[in-house]
């Protein structure tokens, strides 16, 4: 029984240990610099140039935490991991082109939202547009992605493949593995864009989504310095100069 209790003791004194509690917006501060996890794999949004980190968000980014006036660390890790490390304190904040959906909504924070995009249809074929045309279809998605979960709920797909990248998904359309790739609208384009021999046909969109950056859940006093700094990047005209050069439009949410 003694040996018992005291396994059981040990037990809830690793459990206490182990719930770490995210960084205050004071304890960042104090530290001056911002620890931020991206995927890295995910252009135009994130990704390596050489071995350097860069993209649409990565600057969008950059230019909010120089508002909040604090340095900024960079963390690259698969895109599955990322939103789970918040919880474990691991880095202060995520901004990896997460759609905000009620299921994230209730393990994380998020930020207000940094673009409006959406998941489109990709294929070889042009007759394969919209969410019909999947019909007995085999369709290739990231794991862990808003578009795995909306290709889930179309009807009469024959088969939904899952790749730890989204690279690897559009590898698997472009080696004709399977018949569609449902993507982000941006990186769709600029994979077609990239790659015109591979003769990518961009179909309809299949759903829309905001993005966001996230916090630790309850972290609020961080997502709102963090929005209050945002805003004032979409007021000074730097937002729209970062969004011209990547895309040639304004992506932010209207
Ligand atoms: N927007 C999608 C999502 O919310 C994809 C995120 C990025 C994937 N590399 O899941």
């Amino acid at each position: 029984m003694q040996f018992f209790k005291s396994v059981v003791v040990t037990a809830v004194a690793l459990c206490a240990a182990l719930a770490v509690q995210a960084r205050t917006l004071d304890e960042i501060k104090k530290d001056g610099k911002i620890i931020v996890a991206t995927e890295g794999q995910f252009a135009p949004f994130n990704y390596f140039e050489g071995t350097k980190l860069t993209g649409f968000e990565v600057e969008v980014a950059e230019l909010v935490v120089k508002k909040m006036g604090l340095k900024l660390e960079w963390k690259t890790l698969g895109f599955d991991a990322l939103l789970t490390g918040l919880g474990q304190n691991r880095w202060d904040a995520v901004i990896a082109s997460h759609g905000v959906t009620d299921e994230r909504s209730k393990a994380v924070t998020f930020a207000n939202p940094h673009y409006c995009s959406g998941g489109i249809i990709v294929a070889m074929d042009d007759k394969i547009r919209n969410a019909k045309d999947l019909t007995g279809k085999v369709v290739a998605v990231q794991t862990g992605t808003s578009y795995l979960e909306q290709v889930k709920k179309v009807s009469g797909v024959k088969e939904v493949k899952n790749f730890p990248q989204d690279t690897d998904a559009q590898r698997a359309l472009i080696s004709k593995r399977v018949d569609a790739w449902v993507s982000d609208k941006f990186v769709a384009k600029e994979a077609a864009a990239k790659n015109a021999k591979a003769g990518f046909k961009l179909g309809d969109m299949l759903f829309i989504e905001r993005i966001a950056p996230a916090m630790a859940k309850g972290n609020t006093g961080l997502a709102d310095a963090w929005n209050k700094a945002f805003t004032e990047v979409l007021a000074d005209g730097s937002y729209a100069a970062v969004s011209k050069k990547y895309f040639n439009e304004d992506v932010r949410c209207n």
